[in-house]
């Protein structure tokens, strides 16, 4: 996607605290850190939301999850983490590229919204 910022970032046009990347995935700092680990991880292909991956594969989903795994042992995450995908405007979404967020190093609020 020709005009997608996250599309910009993956292909390095914008740079990015990049803290993993394989071929289906690509995984970044959010410039806006709402925790003190706060990571955003992509599919490399353009999806805009969860609502948006019927012509996704399985291996292609599979990989982002597999790579919040590694990215929280990474990030030393072993007390846990907030794992967090907003999708559509009552979720706030702002990008519309598919991403994962990933929420970690602090206590986080028992409610979740
Ligand atoms: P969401 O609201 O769920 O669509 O989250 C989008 C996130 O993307 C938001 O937390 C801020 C982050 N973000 C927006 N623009 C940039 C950027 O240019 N670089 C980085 N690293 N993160 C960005």
């Amino acid at each position: 996607m020709e005009n997608c910022l996250f599309c910009k970032i993956i292909r390095g046009e914008i740079p990015s605290g990049k803290v993993y990347e394989d071929e289906n995935v690509y995984a970044f700092r959010d410039i806006n850190p709402q925790a003190p680990v706060h990571v955003l991880v992509v599919p490399k292909k353009h999806f805009v939301s969860l609502s948006d991956i019927q012509s996704a594969s399985d291996g292609e989903l599979a990989a982002c999850l597999r790579a919040v795994r590694l990215i929280a042992e990474q990030e030393k995450l072993e007390n846990g983490y907030r794992l967090v995908s907003n999708c559509g405007p009552d979720a706030c979404q702002s990008v519309p590229h598919l991403h994962f967020h990933i929420l970690g190093g602090r206590q986080m609020a028992d409610q979740m919204a």
